[in-house]
């Protein structure tokens, strides 16, 4: 099964909106593999956001993140990356479809409560970043049986 690296943001968690998301993620069908609430440390935000480096909303963007607690998760299943990204909606809130989370309970860009992996490579390196030095646990669901054909 894939795994993606999700991330509720400190917005997302200080407006209240964990149980929200979870639940979203949750009733797709998708697994719930691993959950850390923490306040991210810098060098971790940078790393995470090395792409960005470069551009002008990067130290705006490692301050916010490590402003306050944000919520890592390890999500899994059959295209989780894929999955993910559709359920958390476009990165511009004026431009994410309403049934998305970012459509319906963000309004700006830099303040659109949650992150997903864009692909294989990033999933791995984000969930390595966020989760690398951590025993990840592995177990069954019943429910997959009527999740899976
Ligand atoms: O992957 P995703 O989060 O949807 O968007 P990215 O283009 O990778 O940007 C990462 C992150 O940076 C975005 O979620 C908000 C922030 N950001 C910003 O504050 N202002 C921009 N003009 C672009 C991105
Ligand atoms: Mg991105």
């Amino acid at each position: 099964m894939e795994q993606t690296y999700v991330m509720i943001k400190p917005d997302g968690v200080a407006r209240g909106l964990m149980g929200e998301i979870l639940s979203r993620i949750e009733k797709k069908g998708l697994k719930i593999a691993a959950m850390k609430l923490a306040v991210m440390e810098e060098s971790k935000a940078k790393e995470h956001y090395a792409e960005h480096a470069a551009r002008p909303f990067f130290p705006g963007l490692v301050e916010f993140i490590t402003s306050a607690p944000s919520l890592s998760l390890i999500v899994e299943g059959k295209d989780a990356i894929k999955i993910m990204r559709a359920l958390n909606g476009a990165t511009k809130p004026a431009e994410a479809a309403f049934g998305t989370i970012r459509g319906d309970f963000a309004m700006d860009t830099g303040r659109n409560i949650v992150h997903a992996s864009d692909s294989p490579e990033a999933a791995a390196r984000e969930i390595k970043i966020h989760f690398g030095n951590d025993k990840i646990l592995s177990y069954k669901r019943s429910v997959d049986a009527y999740l899976y054909e």
